[in-house]
């Protein structure tokens, strides 16, 4: 539901009547808005409506917090991303006159990094698109992908002109991100599309209700006369009660790019909660990899063109876990061959395969196309799937990158008709073609693939060989290359 343009003034005046409120000193108790004997607010509160379903951060060590791996993949909802990310940051009130602790220099440096060149925690994200059915898990080469090319840093907003609310309610702090979306002249719903707000209140004060109400910050989605606009509210994060991130890797202001940056990857996938990217149970990427202090996808300092910061790890359906960063493509192009131990003649690395993939096949009597070695998958003859796979960055000035390997595959299988045992070539998780007993031949073929799409991403390339319950099919790969030029 959208509604008629309404000059910034209001917003103004709303403002002001905030400060009513509020007193001189600005710290009295919380206003009780929704009463609205301020008509100012409370006509405002009627002309902007949350499109969207509120997503909160909880706090660390609560029983929300855990969102299990169980629940699955990210399912697209068929609702926009945001494709090239611009964030602008609001310091609501005029308490932000003082920053004794360097919050706002520190968010500055945080989002001027996100995007650059070596920011490959965002870079996860690129795996994700629109555009593609609903119910889909990947994209592959389909639909539009999320891209990050430069800083996503759009700009700041010192609203040092009145005070912030004591315990600002939600409408009040999707107020504060329409009033800023007026002030950066973001008036138009076109121009909003992929933008977020960034609503950071200041110490001292409640925003939401926090952090009594069990979160740390949340992220959603309102409709406005200036179109549907991206809102974090982001407290002072060293005021959390259960920490919000406060010294988890020794640093004052770590919550901030915890939580900032949890909610900040959460408006990239799914800015209007819950049509973008949701698993089944209602967990975002970055939900489901909120608070892990050890192993894999564990809260760490991630270095930025800008500096170190500490972020969690956000979900990755192509890795099915919570994955920290992805190589950053190289800005120009690296001609020539790209893969790693492209004959599998020295030992796995830079693969990754199931046990006893990469193997000699003269020791059962087949050959390798070249050298001893090469990839092979099944051939058990009981039901079993080996997977083989290599993580490689395509630069974004590359205009051509083409996947080739020799295959070689034989079978017990006496079928003319039916595919028992499959090999499937994945390109970060979509599936680029498929191979079967019906394919056998006799010895090695070379297979061509077309990647140029994949320019300035770091894409994985997958083997997934599949065998029913008995008679063996053998999927020999030797020689692979990716060349770009
Ligand atoms: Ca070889
Ligand atoms: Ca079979």
């Amino acid at each position: 539901m959208r509604i008629a343009h309404r000059p910034r003034a209001v917003f103004l005046a709303a403002s002001i009547a905030f400060a009513t409120l509020l007193g001189a000193g600005g710290a009295l108790a919380a206003p009780a808005p929704q009463t609205g004997d301020s008509t100012d607010y409370h006509d405002y509160t009627t002309r902007i409506h949350q499109h969207g379903r509120k997503i909160v951060m909880p706090t660390p060590g609560s029983a929300a917090a855990a969102r299990p791996a169980a629940a699955g993949p990210l399912v697209y909802g068929g609702g926009p991303i945001q494709r090239s990310p611009k964030a602008y940051l609001v310091f609501w009130g005029s308490q932000w006159s003082s920053d004794p602790q360097g919050v706002i220099p520190y968010l500055q440096s945080f989002f001027r990094g996100l995007g650059g060149g070596q920011d490959g925690w965002s870079r996860v994200m690129e795996q994700y698109c629109q555009g593609v059915a609903s119910g889909a898990v990947s994209c592959g080469s389909a639909g539009t992908h999320i891209h990050f090319d430069g800083s996503v840093y759009a700009g700041i907003w010192l609203d040092t002109s009145v005070s912030a609310p004591y315990q600002a309610t939600d409408d009040q702090i999707a107020a504060e991100a329409t009033a800023a979306a007026a002030h950066f002249g973001n008036t138009t719903a076109a121009s909003n599309v992929g933008v977020q707000y960034h609503v950071f209140s200041p110490q001292g004060t409640h925003p939401g209700g926090f952090p009594g109400a069990g979160f740390c910050a949340w992220h959603n989605n309102w409709s406005t006369q200036y179109g549907d606009i991206s809102v974090g509210n982001e407290p002072y994060m060293p005021d959390g009660n259960g920490g919000c991130g406060t010294n988890w890797l020794g640093g004052a202001l770590d919550g901030f790019s915890i939580v900032v940056g949890h909610e900040y990857a959460e408006s990239v996938t799914d800015p209007i909660p819950n049509s973008g990217w949701v698993d089944t149970s209602g967990g975002e990427n970055g939900d489901k990899c909120s608070w892990i202090r050890s192993g894999p996808g564990a809260i760490t300092s991630y270095p930025l063109d800008t500096g170190k910061f500490p972020v969690q790890s956000t979900w990755s359906n192509q890795i099915n876990g919570c994955q920290t960063s992805v190589p950053v493509p190289p800005p120009g192009c690296v001609a020539g061959q790209a893969l790693g131990n492209p004959g599998f003649e020295s030992g796995t690395a830079p693969w990754s395969a199931s046990a006893n993939v990469i193997a000699q096949p003269a020791t059962w009597g087949r050959t390798a196309h070249s050298g001893s070695y090469a990839a092979w998958l099944d051939g058990v003859g009981s039901r079993h799937t080996d997977t083989l796979s290599q993580q490689v960055s395509i630069g974004s000035a590359c205009r051509s990158a083409t996947l080739s390997f020799w295959l070689n595959i034989f079978t017990a299988e006496t079928t003319a008709t039916q595919a028992y045992d499959t090999l499937a070539l994945t390109v970060n998780g979509a599936t680029l073609a498929t191979w079967s007993n019906l394919d056998a031949n006799t010895g090695y073929a070379q297979r061509t693939f077309d990647l140029s799409y994949y320019a300035g991403q770091t894409v994985t390339i997958g083997f997934t060989g599949t065998e029913d319950d008995n008679l063996q099919t053998s999927f020999l790969i030797d020689d692979a290359a990716l060349v770009l030029s």
